[in-house]
C-alpha cells in the first residue's frame, strides 16, 4: 500500500473507531534523538513540570514532600522546551495527516498535552476513564491528539486503553463524576467499557485519537520510565472559546 492510501485507511479508522495506531510513524534516527532529549529533559527537571502528587490520581504519592513526591508526570510545554520536540509537532507528514483529517489548515494548542508524558514505576499513577474534551473549551468538540511512543507501550508499563467508537456515543452528564471521569462503578458504563482494548505500541509508533474517545491508562509495573510525546491539533475553523483556558495561550499554526 502506498503512503497516500495507507493514510486514507488510517483516517477512515480514526473517524470510525475514534483512534488509530500508525506503526513506525517516527523514523529510527529521529526516535534516537527524541529519546536522548527526553532523558536529558527529565534529568534537568526544568519548569514547567506537572508532578504526580499535584493531580492525586490513583497510585500517586500523597504530597510533594512524601516518599516519591517529586515524581514527574508531565514535562509541560514540549514545544517551548526543546527544539526537537517542536520539530516533531511541526513535522510535514504530521501536518499533512492532520490537514487531511480536518480538511483545512491546522493549529496546535499549547495549553494542554503539548508535553512529554512520563510514567514512572512505583509512583506513577493510573488515569481513569475519560474523554480529553474535559481539558478543552472549543466551539466544536473536534480535536485530535497524537501520542508518540518513544519506547514500547503495553499493559504492563501503563499503556493506553481505548473504547472503540466511543467518540460518537452521547452520554448524559451524570455518567461522569465531578472531575468528568467516566464512572466505571455504574453498570451502564461498565457495559460500554467491556469493549475496551489496549493496543501494543512499538517504539516510534503513534496513536491518533479523537477528543471524545474514552480512554484510560494503568500504572507502570515495569522497571523503566515510559516516555511519550503528545500534541493536540484542531482545524482553523474551530476556535477556543473566548476567555477559556483553551484560549489562554497563542496557538501554533502549522505551515
Ligand atoms: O498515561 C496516562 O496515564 C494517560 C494520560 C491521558 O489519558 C491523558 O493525559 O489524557
Amino acid at each position: 500500500m502506498n503512503r497516500a492510501s495507507a493514510q486514507g485507511t488510517q483516517l477512515d479508522t480514526l473517524r470510525d473507531r475514534g483512534y488509530v495506531v500508525v506503526p513506525r510513524f517516527v523514523r529510527a534516527d529521529e526516535l534516537v534523538r527524541l529519546n536522548q532529549a527526553a532523558r536529558l529533559q527529565l534529568a534537568a527537571r526544568a519548569d514547567p513540570i506537572e508532578f504526580e502528587a499535584d493531580l492525586q490520581y490513583p497510585g500517586a504519592p500523597p504530597s510533594r514532600t512524601a516518599v516519591g513526591g517529586e515524581t514527574v508526570r508531565r514535562l509541560l510545554d514540549a514545544y517551548g522546551r526543546e527544539p526537537i520536540f517542536a520539530a516533531r509537532s511541526r513535522a510535514p507528514e504530521l501536518r499533512a495527516w492532520m490537514e487531511s483529517y480536518f480538511g483545512e489548515s491546522v493549529l496546535m494548542s499549547r495549553v494542554h498535552h503539548n508535553c512529554l508524558m512520563t510514567k514512572h514505576p512505583r509512583y506513577g499513577s493510573l488515569t481513569n476513564w475519560h474523554r480529553d474534551i474535559r481539558y478543552w473549551s472549543f466551539a466544536q468538540e473536534d480535536l485530535v491528539s497524537v501520542w508518540v511512543a518513544l519506547g514500547a507501550e503495553h499493559i504492563e508499563n501503563g499503556g493506553l486503553w481505548f473504547v472503540p467508537e466511543s467518540h460518537r456515543l452521547e452520554f448524559t452528564a451524570d455518567r461522569f463524576d465531578e472531575a468528568r471521569f467516566f464512572r466505571a462503578d455504574r453498570s451502564d458504563n461498565a457495559e460500554v467499557l467491556r469493549s475496551a482494548e489496549s493496543p501494543r505500541l512499538a517504539p516510534g509508533d503513534a496513536v491518533f485519537f479523537h477528543c471524545n474517545t474514552l480512554h484510560s491508562a494503568g500504572q507502570n509495573h515495569s522497571d523503566h520510565v515510559k516516555f511519550s510525546l503528545v500534541h493536540t491539533f484542531h482545524g482553523r475553523s474551530n476556535s477556543p472559546k473566548p476567555g477559556s483556558r483553551s484560549a489562554s495561550q497563542a496557538e501554533v499554526a502549522l505551515t
